[in-house]
């Protein structure tokens, strides 16, 4: 099994789900930090793209609890308020297929998509 497969089969303890009363991580600190909500699926995806490529020492997850969410993540962090997003650089992007291709494309790992698709797609962070 390549070091790859082996860092993603490593089972993972997923933090909670931050709520109202919970403070915010220091943002914009150099930490890249994927906002998801566990059950949302277009969050779904990033979180399974950046565990493809091994990523989960790189991309902190942060679970958004979206039925009592925190006003600092619409204020501070993402002014569309839905997840997922995707603190990266100084800069906080969203939408789900972007973000699999910005992950895909900036970030180490074995590819996810086609190199025809990396080149095409609209990536912030560069
Ligand atoms: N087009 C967006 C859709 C994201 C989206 O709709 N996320 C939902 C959760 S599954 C959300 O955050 N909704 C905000 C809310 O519930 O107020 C994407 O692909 O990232």
């Amino acid at each position: 099994m390549s070091p790859v497969a082996l860092a993603s089969s490593a089972k993972e303890v997923l933090p909670p789900p931050l709520t109202a009363t919970s403070p915010p991580p220091s943002l914009f600190d150099g930490t890249t930090r994927l906002y998801v909500s566990y059950p949302c699926p277009f969050a779904q995806r990033t979180w399974i793209a950046r565990n493809y490529k091994g990523l989960q020492e790189k991309i902190k997850l942060v679970a958004i609890d979206l039925g009592d969410r925190p006003a600092w993540y619409k204020e501070k962090v993402y002014p569309e308020n839905v997840v997922p997003s995707l603190e990266h650089k100084n800069e906080v992007k969203g939408e789900s297929l972007d973000l699999v291709k910005c992950i895909d494309n900036h970030f180490e790992g074995p590819p996810l998509l086609p190199d025809v698709e990396l080149k095409t797609s609209k990536c912030f962070y560069i």
